[in-house]
């Protein structure tokens, strides 16, 4: 098994997928083949499925929220928190997971790119997301503005991800690459955990990092549809191949 050619300089840039969150439980978006939970995916992840059926989106996030409470994190994602713990500000995680998996694991350095499961926001007012576990069978009103509708404040498939976090990302990204190792790579390795490389901006990442002159590992179960872009990939469940990949962190 390999680990990543981890220096006290070297700084980690990760991105996780559902199936990182698959041996804890949750589905994945692949493995429902489209369909999650009995439903089309734009029906219930996407605006314009929203504008037809808000009801049925609400069912479907509640279920979802409904099936968080049974779920723990695993040691793919403490493993993380670990690293996190000895890289500080020389590590980044950016997940396309809404699950708050690695935040219940103890990882703070954490990009929510697509929004979170437990938290709400209105459709109309400013009232910023805030963190709601409830369900619901009727669309709820906005209680601040009395006129908008409550919505998951996950981003949809058609919707644009937070400003913020892809500058986040990206100056990360910059700082890392002005640093070059002895063999001239840039300081930078990125590692893909549990994701199929289909969503984008989250799968043109490994992209980016090659461009600087960063590493890119993929850990997988299988391979995914950008594996040709990554320097090496590791197939195997997260809990076993993660930690172990992360072995020589400091
Ligand atoms: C954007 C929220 C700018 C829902 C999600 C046409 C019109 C509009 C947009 C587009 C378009 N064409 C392309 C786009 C861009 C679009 C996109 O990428 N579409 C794809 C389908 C082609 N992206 C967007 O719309 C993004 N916004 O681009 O804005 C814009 C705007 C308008 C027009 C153009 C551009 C927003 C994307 C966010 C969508 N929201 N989630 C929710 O989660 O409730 S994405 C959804 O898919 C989930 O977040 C999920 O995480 C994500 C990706 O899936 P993965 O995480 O990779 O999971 P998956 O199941 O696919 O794979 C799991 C992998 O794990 C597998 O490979 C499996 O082998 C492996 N595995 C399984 N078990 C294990 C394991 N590995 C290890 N161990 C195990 N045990």
């Amino acid at each position: 098994m390999h680990a990543l050619p981890f220096s006290d300089t070297t700084c980690l840039l990760v991105l996780t997928g559902a199936g990182i969150s698959a041996e804890s439980g949750v589905p994945t978006f692949r493995d429902a083949g489209g369909l999650w939970e009995g439903h089309d995916i734009r029906e219930v992840a996407s605006p314009e499925g929203w504008e037809e059926n808000p009801q049925t989106v609400w069912r479907f996030y509640s279920q979802r929220r409904r099936g968080l409470a049974k779920v723990r994190p695993n040691r793919a994602h403490e493993a993380l928190a670990e690293v996190e713990r000895k890289l500080g500000d020389r590590f980044l995680l950016v997940t396309q997971n809404v699950d708050a998996l690695h935040t219940s694991a103890g990882s703070e350095r954490v990009i929510e790119l697509h929004g979170n499961l437990l938290r709400s926001r209105c459709t109309d007012c400013a009232r910023p997301a805030f963190h709601d576990e409830r369900t619901y069978d009727a669309v709820p009103v906005c209680q601040e503005c009395g006129q908008g509708r409550l919505r998951p404040d996950i981003v949809w498939f058609g919707e644009m991800i937070d400003r913020a976090a892809l500058t986040r990302i990206s100056k990360f990204i910059e700082l890392a690459a002005r640093r070059r190792t002895a063999a001239g790579y840039a300081e930078l390795v990125f590692l893909a955990v549990g994701t199929s490389g289909v969503v984008f901006p989250a799968a043109g990442l490994v992209q980016i990092v090659r461009e600087v002159g960063g590493r890119a590992y993929l850990a997988n179960l299988e391979e995914s549809d950008n594996s040709h872009q990554f320097d090496e990939v590791v197939l195997g469940k997260a809990t076993e191949i993660v930690p172990a990949l992360l072995a020589g962190a400091r």
